[in-house]
């Protein structure tokens, strides 16, 4: 683990089910090492409705069932589900309930999780309230006799502001007919497991670190529940928002070297965040593996680590000076999304949270000059080096 932190120590075996489950060379004939690309998008069958498995690629794929197996093991879960995007899963999920239903939302989530609930699920009769899910008792306030579902992400997107899941999960578990659902996108498997705090669901856009190399676009929802499953399966095939196998291939293939992408991650993350905080021109840095963060002993309590994601407001706090920052960026790139092999910048109140309302974005902290960086596996210093270069110069041209 990273030098001078004291998380949770992780499970020594994460890696081999990463590698092992769900890629079983004896599962084919060919007895493959590797899972063949099933590209068939349907499967002959014995006798009418009598198949082995598998009958129309929409319904199950071989691709996807070894993708499916080994991210349930790397959640510590009896299954997972994987979509045509995060979103698509967020939507299956939506279709868990029904018009007149209640929805409890953490109010600092994903712009697009945001849009989702507000502009969409509303429309359909779902009712969706926003409230501040790092209190637990906001949670337990807001149930209602029709509250179905109670969705957090932590840590949160772009706030870096921690949720305890085992906390809202013990309120939630009070009543039986409301369902928890975390968003550990900004984890990954690898340094937290919702599961294990009880939480229902698991969802991860696994675009983000899952992937890890920014060439897929997929979700996936982990449950160890059998009736949220079978539910959630049938919702699947029903609704049909399935990635596709070659989707699938490399996102298995991804998770393979999870646990050595996410240790250098965090350490490239805090070694970032350590040194923005003595840096002359940011005013703050949010990271939970700091000292600094007014959730850090949780952070240590309920995360094996944290990711590569680091989020800073530059002095000034205002869109001149960050605009200025992301013109002299050289090795980190301006552009949406996280989680890569590739450091990322970007502004979340015009990109990825610029369908949050403004009134909201200024509730939350989300200002112009809150940057958010998720740093990827490149040489430490040269990240270090071009942060200073394009902090100062943004200083010098603004002043
Ligand atoms: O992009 P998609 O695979 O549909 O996943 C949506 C999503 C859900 N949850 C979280 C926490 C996310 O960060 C995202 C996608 N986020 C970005 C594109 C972003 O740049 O923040």
């Amino acid at each position: 683990m990273v030098h001078g932190t004291d998380f949770k120590i992780n499970d020594p075996s994460f890696s081999t089910k990463a590698i092992h489950v769900g890629n079983e060379p004896e599962q084919w004939k060919s007895l493959a090492v590797v899972p063949p690309i099933s590209l068939a998008t349907t499967f002959k069958q014995d006798s009418p409705g009598n198949h082995r498995g598998f009958e129309y690629g929409r319904a199950g794929n071989p691709t996807r069932d070894c993708l499916e197996r080994c991210i349930a093991a790397t959640e510590e879960c009896k299954y997972a589900m994987c979509f045509a995007s995060g979103l698509a899963a967020t939507t299956t999920i939506a279709h868990l309930m029904s018009k007149g239903d209640h929805v409890i939302s953490m109010d600092d989530v994903y712009g697009g999780t945001n849009r989702y609930f507000r502009h969409v699920a509303s429309r359909m009769g779902i009712e969706v309230e926003f409230v501040d899910a790092t209190d637990a008792n906001n949670v337990a306030k807001a149930i209602k006799e029709n509250t179905k579902m109670v969705w957090v992400e932590t840590p949160t997107n772009p706030t870096l502001k921690l949720v305890d899941i085992s906390a809202v999960a013990a309120v939630v578990k009070e009543h039986p007919n409301i369902f928890m659902v975390t968003d550990n996108t900004f984890m990954s498997s690898y340094m937290q497991r919702p599961s294990t705090l009880g939480s229902d669901l698991v969802f991860h856009s696994c675009t983000k670190y899952m992937n890890g190399h920014s060439d897929v676009i997929m979700g996936v929802v982990c449950t160890n529940n059998d009736t949220l499953h079978e539910r959630l399966r049938f919702l699947q095939n029903a609704i049909g928002a399935v990635p596709s196998p070659m989707d699938c291939y490399l996102v298995n293939r991804s998770l393979k070297t999870l646990a050595v992408r996410m240790e250098k991650h965090m350490s490239n993350g805090l070694a970032v965040a350590r040194f923005l905080e003595d840096h002359p021109c940011v005013e703050r840095v949010i990271h939970p593996g700091l000292p600094s963060h007014p959730q850090h002993e949780l952070a240590k309590r309920q995360c094996y680590g944290h990711s590569g994601m680091v989020t800073f407001f530059i002095k000034g706090n205002n869109l001149k000076v960050s605009q200025k920052f992301f013109e002299h960026i050289k090795i980190f790139t301006l552009a949406e999304s996280l989680g890569g092999y590739e450091s990322l910048a970007e502004l979340p109140s015009i990109m990825t949270h610029a369908s949050v309302a403004k009134e909201e974005r200024e509730r939350l902290g989300i200002t112009d000059g809150l940057i958010r960086l998720s740093v990827g596996l490149e040489g430490e210093e040269d990240l270090l080096n071009d942060l200073d270069q394009a902090l100062n110069k943004a200083m010098k041209e603004t002043q």
